[in-house]
């Protein structure tokens, strides 16, 4: 039975790179970016879609150049706005938006009415 079975079962896991099982990348970069900030960032908040660093990758990479430590490249680069949007990049990754992309930034708030004064 075994015998019969072992030739199905390397076909099968064979073949699973054929088909496309499912694309993983690993960074601890991007680890420490979701550690540090509560949204679900992807590579591409360092990476264009050809793979080398966008703008805010290129500020990341220099920071961490500089401090050899993802914790503290992040926050050296925290008052950089890195896309020119007028928002910092700090500012970006807390409210969840893109800083490598000029056409993510964060909602600004509504200025509310002022409360009548007490009385
Ligand atoms: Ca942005």
């Amino acid at each position: 039975m075994l015998s019969r079975l072992l030739p199905i079962a390397l076909v099968t896991l064979t073949a699973i790179p054929l088909w496309g099982w499912p694309a993983r990348s690993y960074s601890p970069y991007l680890d420490q970016v979701r550690a540090m900030y509560p949204h679900e960032f992807a590579c591409t908040i360092c990476h264009a879609a050809d793979h080398k660093l966008n703008r805010f990758g290129q500020d990341f990479a220099k920071a961490l150049a500089k401090r050899h430590e993802p914790f503290q490249a992040l926050k050296d680069i925290e008052k950089l706005d890195s896309d020119g949007d007028g928002f910092a990049n700090g500012d970006e990754l807390r409210a969840g938006t893109l800083p490598e992309d000029t056409f993510s930034r964060p909602i600004k708030p509504k200025a509310s009415p002022s409360a009548p004064p007490a009385s």
